[in-house]
């Protein structure tokens, strides 16, 4: 991966691109960072790179033949053109993940009011922010894309986990870090973590992210698999007609969903006990689902093999939350959980789910579920 940044202050950028992570990535080869000086390009006595913007209140303005002839000294086969301003569209880690992928980015930096409109309308292929203030110009925007780019190189940060553990892995902020001393001005660090318990630490430490996740940026939730970041196993559970028709080669596709999205187990019950016998006759093909006489059954075999209370997320229930709303509230609260879809228990932690809305007509069920599974544990 190759960067160009072109700039006025191309001492700004230099020592960046010599110190720390991004330094040593540099010098191991990993990333090319070339700092193109602007004023190279000016034509004239004066060296002029800006004027006055027409319209504006005195303000200055990159003139696009400058900007022109930098670019064509710097652009190559696949090169993408980057314009940092404050009007752009703002840098995620998703962003930043799919600009890792491209070989080559020139990062143009504005300064004063930015760069002339007809050049950025004619080369620039991204404009970014970096966040809702505005800065003095784009060279600190353009170390951030940098730095976050150069975390993305295999080599340059050490483990893998560091990467992936990541505030963002997965859409949910990273948790709280400790070291020694175990104890500091009378604050002790959580036991979980100097318990020894790798399972506990795990534990511990994905409550926490959930919680500041939670508290902190809900609107991440949205987006995020969640299924890392509850304690335990998640059930799909159905309540279906056994009369219907296709039921098995339907369940047959839930339960490869279900496997899919990482649940633990499918669980069919019959919306009437005396069709149980009916149900386990037309399942028999299908060894994967687990069949009960019933909804209350479902949640009694599930609390059973965990050991703990079920929380059960009813689905389809017209009264229910949004769904959005129900998946915070599986976060927050701890224990295996209980996907129902077609029913609710009368007994336990119940959270009822609004039914999905399609504009153009209804889903079929299998669609339906799968959709749902991957608003709660479907991967950015
Ligand atoms: Cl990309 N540029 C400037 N000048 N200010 C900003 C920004 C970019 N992002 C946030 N503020």
């Amino acid at each position: 991966m190759k960067v160009t940044v072109v700039t006025a202050f191309p001492e700004f950028l230099d020592s960046f691109a010599r110190t720390s992570i991004v330094g040593r990535a540099v010098e191991k080869g990993l990333i090319g960072v070339t700092v193109v000086d602007l004023r190279d390009f000016a034509q004239g006595n004066y060296r002029q790179i800006d004027d006055y913007s027409f319209g504006g209140k005195g303000g200055m303005t990159l003139m696009p033949e400058v900007l022109e002839r930098a670019l064509r000294s710097v652009r190559g086969e696949r090169t993408k053109v980057l314009f940092p301003t404050p009007a752009g569209a703002v840098l995620t880690q998703d962003l930043v993940e799919a600009l890792a992928r491209e070989e080559h980015l020139a990062i143009f930096c504005g300064h004063y009011e930015g760069l002339d409109e007809r050049f950025v309308e004619k080369y620039v292929d991204l404009e970014y922010s970096i966040g809702d203030y505005v800065l003095t110009g784009g060279e600190i925007p353009a170390m951030t894309l940098i730095d976050a780019l150069s975390r993305l190189v295999p080599g340059v940060v050490g483990k893998e986990r560091s990467v992936t553990g990541d505030s963002f892995y997965d859409g949910m902020l990273d948790t709280p870090h400790f070291t020694r001393p175990a104890v500091w001005q009378g604050m002790e660090v959580p036991a979980e973590l100097t318990s020894g318990n790798d399972a506990q630490i795990e534990k511990w430490r994905k409550r926490a992210a959930a919680g500041r996740t939670l508290s902190r940026r809900p609107d991440l939730l949205s987006r995020a698999n969640v299924m890392d970041y509850l304690e335990d196993e998640v059930y799909l559970g159905l309540s279906v007609d056994p009369n219907a028709p296709g039921l098995a080669a339907d369940l047959a596709q839930i339960a490869l969903a279900a496997k899919a999205y990482g649940l633990a187990r499918v669980i069919a019950a019959p919306q009437n006990r005396e069709d149980f016998d009916a149900l386990r006759a037309r399942m028999s093909e299908v060894p994967e689902i687990k069949c009960v006489p019933s909804v209350s059954r479902m949640t009694e075999w599930a609390e059973r093999k965990e050991h703990v209370p079920l929380l059960t997320v009813a689905a389809e229930i017209p009264s229910g939350l949004p769904w959005m709303e129900a998946k915070r509230q599986m976060v927050e609260t701890s224990g295996p959980v209980l996907l129902l879809f077609g029913a609710a228990p009368r007994r336990g932690h119940v959270i009822a789910m609004r039914p999905q809305e399609t504009p153009g007509g209804e889903l079929p069920r299998t669609a339906l579920i799968s959709a749902t599974l991957d608003r709660f544990f479907g991967s950015r």
